[in-house]
């Protein structure tokens, strides 16, 4: 079971993403709760602000501490996280190891940046880590937020109908996965490799583990390593 809290001024752009497939499956199952919080809520004027203009000028909005600060004290009155994390280009790069260990936790604060950014004062006392889901720039952190619900959420035991698919996922062992195949055996002359029609399950595990292998070299040899990618 894990419980998110995703701190956003799109909660519609949440609602979409997280709501099919196997991760909608788990939350039907009560083995994932996502809870969708509009930022918007936290705000005491009229207008419902989130932003200002950022002291000493540049471009672009600040999102204030303010709401931030008040949401998060509204939260932590519920339960206590292990981690309240801010989704931001700046942040630690979520790789499968990084999935492995949030799939462990129980309670996690995913705050949405938006505008030109988030007002330090936040990064600094209000939460405990930043995550970057690559080296590109969204708009804001909602895709990235839908990203790690998904790519977390399939771990949760339970969550998957075939326990074992996760692990045996790219990654998870630092190897790409091996090509795979359904009928028919032979389309347009393009043939099923021979292997995987014998019924031999030594040969075919053998021969999955060198092709992985092989794809590994071919495409991301740095995951073969010792140092690691990021
Ligand atoms: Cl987490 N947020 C934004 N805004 N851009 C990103 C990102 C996150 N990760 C990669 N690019």
């Amino acid at each position: 079971m894990i419980h998110f809290d995703i701190i956003t001024i799109h909660p519609e752009l949440l609602t979409g993403p997280l709501d099919h497939s196997i991760i909608k499956r788990g939350r039907d199952k009560g083995l994932i709760e996502i809870n969708l919080i509009n930022l918007r809520d936290y705000t005491t004027d009229k207008h419902r602000t989130v932003d200002d203009y950022a002291y000493g000028g540049g471009a672009g909005m600040v999102m204030m501490i303010e709401p931030v600060a008040k949401c998060l004290d509204d939260l932590r009155k519920q339960r206590s996280y292990d981690e309240i994390i801010y989704l931001s280009p700046d942040g630690k790069l979520l790789d499968q190891q990084l999935c492995n260990r949030f799939s462990l936790y129980k309670n996690l604060v995913l705050l949405c940046g938006h505008y030109k950014g988030i007002d330090e004062r936040i990064r600094e006392h209000l939460i405990t880590m930043e995550v970057s889901i690559g080296d590109y720039v969204l708009t804001g952190g909602e895709l990235a937020a839908a990203v790690l619900c998904d790519s977390v959420g399939r771990l949760i035991p339970g969550v998957m109908s075939d326990e074992t698919s996760a692990l045996s996922d790219s990654f998870q062992d630092n190897l790409l996965a091996p090509p795979v195949f359904t009928r028919p055996a032979e389309f347009n002359g393009w043939k099923v490799p021979e292997i995987l029609l014998s019924g031999n399950e030594k040969l075919i595990y053998d021969w999955k583990h060198d092709q992985a292998l092989k794809r590994t070299l071919e495409r991301r040899p740095g995951l073969l390593s010792d140092d690691p990618p990021n």
